[in-house]
């Protein structure tokens, strides 16, 4: 069985996502972080940096095994279930170069932006404004040559950079305004937004 020690966050609702587009059976260890339950020793022995998500697989190749990093979790269960990453060849290499692109650059950025859209410092929150628009100016500018992230596939990368985005406009409208209107950026949300999988990874709450 695999389960996932996550939480409702772009990150945490990554491999929620993958899991449902697989249809693998999984089952959810909520770890709040608002409570600081991300520095508990249990869980720091699965995720030692602290954040999440992380999976355990009881079934892996050799035994259980535990991985941590949500790019890495993505690229593993591509790999385990052979979906959404292509097996070799310049398919592979464009997926797993925007996968780290996002997990390097958009996620980071975006998130420093939303620390920093709540602190009363002018000079840190343009800086984020401006890198957070440059990215997403990448992305849309990817999007104008291909219908994913990665090609004409649906990948892994789309379903990174789908979360961080859909978080940036749902909670940072505010300092990211009309930069947020990018014409291939809101048709690839549009398109990703329409899968059955997606809509339920993103709806996705932790029950009590
Ligand atoms: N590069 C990591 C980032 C994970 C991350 O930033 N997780 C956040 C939630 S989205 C977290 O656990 N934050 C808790 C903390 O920083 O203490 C990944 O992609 O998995």
């Amino acid at each position: 069985m695999i389960t996932l020690h996550t939480w409702t966050t772009p990150n945490g609702r990554k491999p929620v996502i993958m899991l449902e587009e697989l249809g693998e059976p999984y089952r959810v260890v909520p770890v709040d972080i608002g409570k600081g339950e991300q520095f508990a020793p249990a869980f720091l022995k699965l995720s030692p940096n602290n954040k999440i998500p992380a999976l355990v697989d009881d079934d892996a190749d050799g035994g259980s095994i535990t991985i941590f990093e949500s790019g890495a979790i993505l690229t593993y269960l591509a790999e385990k279930y052979g979906r959404l990453l292509a097996p070799a060849g310049a398919a592979r290499w464009q997926t797993l170069q925007w996968l780290h692109w996002q997990i390097g650059g958009l996620g980071p950025m975006l998130g420093q932006l939303g620390f920093f859209a709540q602190q009363d410092d002018a000079f840190a929150l343009d800086r984020f404004v401006k890198e957070g628009d440059r990215l997403l100016t990448v992305l849309d500018r990817q999007l104008a040559g291909s219908r994913y992230v990665a090609g004409e596939e649906f990948t892994i990368a789309d379903i990174a950079c789908y979360t961080w985005v859909a978080g940036a406009m749902d909670k940072l409208k505010g300092p990211l305004g009309d930069r947020l209107d990018k014409p291939d950026l809101q048709r690839w949300m549009a398109l990703v937004g329409e899968r059955p999988a997606v809509q339920k990874g993103m709806a996705w709450k932790i029950r009590n």
